[in-house]
C-alpha cells in the first residue's frame, strides 16, 4: 500500500489486531447514532405534545409511563456490555498480554523528544547498548554509550521507523522530556510516552507500505511537526535497510 490518502472515515488498517478496535469504534458510533435519533425524537415529541396552546396549559409533568425508565436501563446495560464484554477483553489482549522477546521478530525502542521520534535497534547481537542521559547531545540523541560492547552494532534513527511485515514487533516506548503519544494510525497503536517509564507495546503488520508516525499528545510549540515515517518492509528489504543503516553508521564513525 503506497501513498495512503486518508478518507472521511478511519485510516486503512494493516494490523492483525486492528479489526477488533475498528469493530468497537463502529459499534459505538452506530449505538450513539441510535441514541441521538432516539433522544431527538423524544425531545421533539415532548416539546409538541406538552406545549401551551389555545385551550391547553403547558404540562410540566410530561410523560408518566415507565417506558423511558426502561429505555434508560436498557442503554446502561448496553454500555456495560460494551465495556465489560468488548472493550476490556480487547484492551487486555493487546496491553496486558505482551509477548516475550524470544516470541517476536523484532525488538526496538522508541523514544519521544520535543519534537521527534528516535528509534533504537539492537543490531545483530540482539542487545541494546547502554544509554545514559549525560551522553545525550546533538549527534547522539539517545545518549548511546559507545564504550559499551553491546552498543557497537546498534542502529539509531531519527523519525525513520522500519519493521518487517508478518512478524510481531515488540517496542519499548519512553520519552526524554515531556509526555508524548506514540501514534501509528494504520497499526491502530496509540500509547502515551511518559518520562521515567518504559511501556511495552506490540503489533504485527499484514501489509507492506509507507505510513506516518504521529504524536497524539500536545507536547509543545513544535507538536505539529513531530512526525515520523513508518515503513513496513518485506523481510528482505528490512534486512537490506538494516545493512544500509549499519554502513551509514560506520561511515559516520570514520568520518567524524
Ligand atoms: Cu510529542
Amino acid at each position: 500500500m503506497e501513498n495512503v490518502i486518508y478518507g472521511w472515515w478511519l485510516p486503512p488498517d494493516v494490523s492483525t489486531h486492528g479489526h477488533q478496535i475498528d469493530f468497537i469504534i463502529n459499534l459505538v458510533h452506530w449505538f450513539m447514532l441510535v441514541l441521538f435519533v432516539g433522544w431527538s425524537v423524544f425531545l421533539a415529541v415532548a416539546l409538541v405534545k406538552f406545549r401551551a396552546r389555545p385551550g391547553h396549559k403547558a404540562n410540566p409533568t410530561g410523560v408518566t409511563s415507565h417506558l423511558s425508565t426502561y429505555m434508560e436501563v436498557g442503554v446502561a446495560v448496553a454500555e456495560v456490555v460494551l465495556l465489560v464484554g468488548l472493550a476490556i477483553p480487547t484492551w487486555a489482549e493487546q496491553k496486558a498480554a505482551v509477548p516475550a522477546e524470544d516470541e517476536v521478530g523484532l525488538v526496538v525502542r522508541a523514544v519521544g523528544e520535543q519534537f521527534a521520534w528516535n528509534f533504537h535497534y539492537p543490531g545483530p547481537d540482539g542487545k541494546f547498548g547502554r544509554t545514559a542521559i549525560e551522553l545525550v547531545d546533538g549527534g547522539n540523541p539517545l545518549g548511546l554509550d559507545s564504550s559499551d560492547p553491546a552498543a557497537a552494532d546498534d542502529i539509531t534513527t531519527i523519525n525513520q521507523f522500519h519493521f518487517p511485515v508478518g512478524e510481531k514487533v515488540l517496542l519499548y516506548l519512553s520519552s526524554k522530556d515531556v509526555i508524548h503519544s506514540f501514534f501509528l494510525p494504520v497499526m491502530r497503536v496509540k500509547q502515551d510516552a511518559i518520562p521515567g517509564m518504559t511501556v511495552p507495546l506490540w503489533f504485527e503488520a499484514t501489509e507492506t507500505g509507507s505510513f506516518e508516525v504521529g504524536c497524539a499528545q500536545l507536547c509543545g510549540l513544535g507538536h505539529y511537526r513531530m512526525k515520523g515515517y513508518m515503513t513496513i518492509d518485506t523481510a528482505e528489504s528490512f534486512a537490506a535497510w538494516m545493512k544500509e543503516q549499519a554502513e551509514l553508521a560506520s561511515f559516520e564513525d570514520d568520518y567524524y
